[in-house]
């Protein structure tokens, strides 16, 4: 196979495209596919402030490469989740890209903040390790964009990631899921914007994008994706993807373009009354939202479980 475009030597092959691509022009189409996204679902402009949700991992990092080499306003920002050596070198590695490159990138520490980190926050609650995580990030994303005015938070889930959700939520019809299942949520009761601009690229595209571009990322998977579910559904879509190349993007653009409509107005009751956190101040259907209350708890916990210190 040659390249598609100038017939030079390919260095990657697309099955699901029936294409090869030379290096030059592989680089290309990983940024028209993330500018007809970005056009495509109206995510946002070049005027706009950009937050992108960096974690050190490819995906994350080869979004915000793609999104400057595209001329969009884009900064970073990494949170230490604290765990471990795996969330050290999450931050490092985006403090390496925004360094060279002369970036804003924001860092929050979640343990500096609130006192807990994922893992003290999941032995504390007895749920998976991802349940403590996501809620955390999703509402530190939500507060730096609001305090530092962006107008739009981007995320790096990439056709691999939305597919296997895609496949969770039917495997258990969450219809109040599948209602929320779209790359853009606009924003709203001071949430800012959130859009996936990877959607229409797989994990070995980034993988090979920032090998290409010499992006140095994280390669380990987090140690506390255990029992996430998501991993399984990616198996399942990855023996059909063998099976039949375009099969993930089938199902998830299909699930989109004809059946996404279907669910909507199903999303378990969002356009209920919201009130204030009393807390935090951001907008929630309880007095406390969620992420306080965890916040709370589990900070409760490590005080009733710390060893009693002697006073001399
Ligand atoms: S960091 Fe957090 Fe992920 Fe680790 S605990 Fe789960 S959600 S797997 S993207
Ligand atoms: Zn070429
Ligand atoms: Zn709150």
């Amino acid at each position: 196979m040659k390249c598609r475009v100038c017939e030079g030597p390919p260095v990657i092959e697309i099955r699901q495209h029936n294409a090869a691509f030379c290096q030059e022009h592989f680089l290309r189409f990983c940024r028209s596919q993330v500018e007809k996204t970005i056009h495509k679902f109206k995510m946002f402009g070049h005027d706009d402030r950009i937050l992108v949700a960096v974690s050190g991992g490819k995906d994350s990092l080869a979004l915000w490469d793609i999104l400057l080499e595209l001329g969009y306003r884009a900064d970073g920002l990494v949170i230490g989740l604290g765990i471990g050596d795996y969330s050290d070198a999450s931050t490092a590695k985006a403090r390496a890209f925004a360094t060279e490159r002369d970036l804003v990138l924001h860092e929050y520490v979640l343990e500096d903040e609130h006192g807990f980190t994922v893992p003290s926050a999941t032995k504390a609650t007895g749920r998976v390790p991802c349940s403590a995580c996501g809620l955390s990030k999703r509402h530190i994303f939500d507060a730096v964009a609001k305090r530092e005015a962006y107008d739009v938070v981007v995320t790096g889930h990439n056709l691999d990631d939305e597919a296997a959700v895609l496949l969770g939520n039917v495997a258990r019809w969450q219809t109040d899921y599948l209602a929320r299942q779209s790359p853009v949520l606009p924003e709203g009761n001071g949430f800012p914007r959130k859009t996936k601009p990877l959607v229409r690229l797989s994990e070995r595209d980034m993988a090979a994008y920032c090998v290409l571009r010499g992006i140095d990322y994280i390669v380990e998977e987090c140690p506390m994706a255990i029992g996430n579910k998501h991993l399984e559904y990616k198996d399942v879509l990855n023996t059909m993807e063998v099976a039949s190349p375009g099969a993930k993007h089938n199902f998830y653009f299909g699930f989109l373009d004809r059946a996404a409509v279907h669910f909507q107005g199903d999303d378990g009751g969002s356009d209920g009354e919201l009130t204030r956190c009393t807390r935090c101040g951001s907008a929630s259907s309880n007095d406390v939202c969620s992420f306080c209350r965890l916040v709370e708890h589990t900070v409760a916990v490590e005080i009733s479980t710390a060893p009693a210190k002697i006073i001399e």
